[in-house]
């Protein structure tokens, strides 16, 4: 049995927000993990903070005209109140760009250099003559020689995928200065992995095959079949923790050496000079909770830091999830597909742990899990209100109605104590989701118990006073152990609950005489229209990401590439005539326009209600283009799509014959 445990969960980057990927990959296993060792009466710490280093942070601040620290100082903010509204009950929620992290990274460094740790390499690498900088990766555009799209960078080509090196591009350039840049020596300070692999990751890493989660087992492993290569643990660029040693200046640390060192800063942080004892005393139980693109770091990467330092012990386990898509779609930043925290939490004010619980059921603990709001709804209404909002309810009611509030005296009927076992292995071994199910059973247990006895019945006949007595008595007890394993899953219903009941903590049994609270509900029901609003809005955010594209097409005017007379006469043009429009609902850019093409009637959603009244375009023909695939927009199937003429103050016109013709007749 460890002495204590150390929880870390994967400090989010903050080059943006958090949405619900992050929250069901780790902040909310983890949460949950710390609340239930802290309910069994653990010494715990759990820390994490905002990872700020690294070039993406960099390129965002030039895209953006600030500088990097402007951009992790507004996305710490961000950050953190969402979690901490979200009961992410942190010790300490540090930042990377800390002075204490610096000193504290800065150590770890120069121990490992001193110790002689580090190969230092000499290489070329693409240097920036203009701005006097070596230019990272990320920094180098190019020609793809795979596709030829001018706007590569290193690594996957954003049009076919190749991965590049900054070598395979074409006329390289810098994104800094668009200047061409020049390759240069530097020297760099590497880790030796493929040696310690040898000497250390091989053995350790046995060891764990039957504690680790078999995905992240199986992912070292594969890391570790192939062969570790030496990786550089110093950058040439001007934002991170400066490398403390001479013959370094203008480098500094690559963003995942310092990164998980983070953890360790965290930590001072919230224990003071109590710290070490969570970082050296092999009775220390050390646990990291991340998401599954994170697992390398973790395994082979930080526990060789870790190792080779010397001081400290080395993790226990690191139940990393997989992710988490929406909507049956794969979260996306960029095309702003995504539930962001703080979002949600202005949206729905008061129902985190209805977020909290309808992710916990679905953690994506072995697979990949979907959340649709159709499913939070279900969720929230079949379960959260119909099961557990609904079996306490009505315990307090009836206890009210019977006994005023009063905790009858009576005997225990029930006994929950092989569920609260089952919740307690189920989350010993990061079984969340089924540790909620298991929580739910007590409810569930309970709203069966009552509706068997009948309490409402028994009490008409005065003889079955003891009866109703105990069945309460039972209940309330029942509510009880709800209330206490919602600290774990639902934290703000178990303060409700302790109102409900009106005690101060949940040890002990509710005794007979104790005055219960006021009755109130404790979840309401989601409404159909606050599901269709966020719909709405994930398909408004797409719909303007698509809007933009066009816009940008639009204004510019030069040629396209030149066509084959093939290609053209794969068009299959025609005329339609309007027969039907009507606007779509909750769409101010849509009509729904039912067409006459000669041989049938087509349905086509067509952006052009801010543009024309459905009444006023009744008979109007249009050149229509019968052979797009069809494809849905707002659940409505639309067919081909009508072609518009914009003019230059962006007004649409329709292009027509010149005299009204045959509808389906052919345009060659
Ligand atoms: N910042 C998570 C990510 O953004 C990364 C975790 C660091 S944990 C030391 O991928
Ligand atoms: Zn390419």
């Amino acid at each position: 049995m460890p002495k204590r445990h150390l929880i870390t969960c994967a400090l989010p980057y903050a080059n943006g927000p958090i949405h619900i990927g992050h929250i069901a990959g780790c902040f909310l296993p983890s949460d949950i993990y710390n609340r239930f060792l802290r309910m069994q009466g653990k010494d715990v710490l759990f820390v994490c903070g905002s990872d700020e280093h690294g070039v993406p942070i960099t390129l965002k601040a030039k895209k953006e005209g600030k500088t990097p620290q402007g951009v992790v100082d507004e996305n710490h903010a961000v950050i953190s109140k969402a979690l901490k509204d979200f009961d992410i009950r942190f010790d300490t929620f540090s930042r990377t760009t800390n002075q204490l992290h610096h000193e504290t990274a800065q150590d770890f460094f120069k121990n490992l250099y001193d110790k002689g740790v580090f190969i230092e390499e000499v290489s070329e690498q693409f240097y920036d003559e203009e701005a006097g900088e070596f230019l990272a990766d990320k920094y180098i555009v190019g020609t793809c020689p795979s596709c030829g799209n001018q706007e590569a960078t290193a690594n996957p080509c954003e049009k076919c995928n190749r991965n590049n090196t900054p070598q395979d591009l074409i006329n390289p350039r810098s994104a800094l200065t668009d200047s061409k840049p020049i390759l240069k020596e530097t020297k760099n300070w590497y880790l030796p992995l493929d040696k310690i692999q040898e000497d250390f990751l091989n053995d350790w890493v046995d060891t764990k095959k039957s504690d680790w989660k078999p995905s992240v087992y199986g992912q070292c492993n594969s890391w570790l079949k192939e062969g570790l290569k030496p990786r550089a643990m110093t950058r040439d660029l001007n934002w991170g923790v400066d490398v403390p040693i001479k013959d370094a200046e203008g480098k500094v640390m690559y963003v995942w050496f310092d990164a998980p060192i983070g953890y360790i800063t965290a930590t001072k942080e919230a224990a003071g000079e109590d710290w070490e004892k969570w970082w050296t005393d092999s009775e220390t139980e050390l646990t990291h909770f991340l998401g599954k693109d994170n697992i390398v770091f973790h395994t082979i990467i930080f526990p060789a830091m870790l190792q080779e330092h010397g001081d400290f012990i080395l993790p226990t386990n690191m139940p990393a999830n997989e992710f988490l898509n929406l909507e049956g779609e794969k979260i996306s930043t960029s095309k702003n597909h995504a539930i962001w925290l703080h979002e949600y939490l202005e949206d729905f004010p008061g129902k985190t742990d209805e977020l909290r619980y309808t992710l916990t059921s679905i953690l994506p603990e072995t697979k990949d899990a979907d959340f649709t709001w159709k499913d939070y709804q279900a969720k929230v209404n079949n379960e959260l209100v119909a099961i557990l909002g609904n079996f306490v309810n009505r315990v307090i009611v009836l206890s009210n109605k019977y006994y005023d509030g009063i905790v009858p005296v009576g005997s225990l009927q029930l006994n929950s104590t092989e569920t609260l076992n089952k919740i307690e292995s189920s989350l010993q071994s990061f079984n969340q989701r089924q540790g909620l199910e298991n929580y739910m059973e007590i409810a569930r247990s309970g709203n069966k118990y009552l509706q068997e006895t009948e309490p409402w019945k028994l009490i008409k006949y005065e003889a079955n006073a003891q009866a109703v007595a105990d069945c309460l008595y039972t209940c309330i007890q029942i509510v009880k152990e709800i209330g206490e394993y919602a600290q774990i899953f639902l934290p703000e219903t178990s303060k409700k609950l302790l109102n409900l009941l009106n005690i101060k903590s949940f040890d002990g049994e509710i005794k007979a005489g104790h005055q219960l609270g006021e009755a109130s509900l404790l979840f309401e029901k989601i409404e159909d229209e606050m599901i269709e609003n966020q719909m709405a809005k994930l398909h408004k955010t797409k719909e303007e990401m698509t809007e933009v594209s066009d816009a940008v097409e639009v204004e510019i005017a030069e040629l396209k590439p030149e066509i084959t007379y093939d290609d053209f006469i794969k068009m299959d043009l025609r005329v339609g005539t309007i027969t039907a429009a009507e606007k779509v609902k909750k769409a101010d850019r849509l009509l729904h326009i039912t067409l006459d093409i000669g041989t049938e009637t087509r349905s086509v959603v067509s952006g052009i209600a801010e543009h024309f009244a459905p009444d006023d375009i009744i008979g109007q023909q249009v050149t229509y283009l019968a052979n797009l695939a069809p494809r849905k927009l707002r659940g409505i199937e639309s067919s081909g799509m009508i072609l518009m003429a914009e003019d230059t103050d962006g007004s649409l016109k329709f292009v027509a014959p010149s005299e009204q013709i045959s509808s389906g007749s052919g345009i060659t």
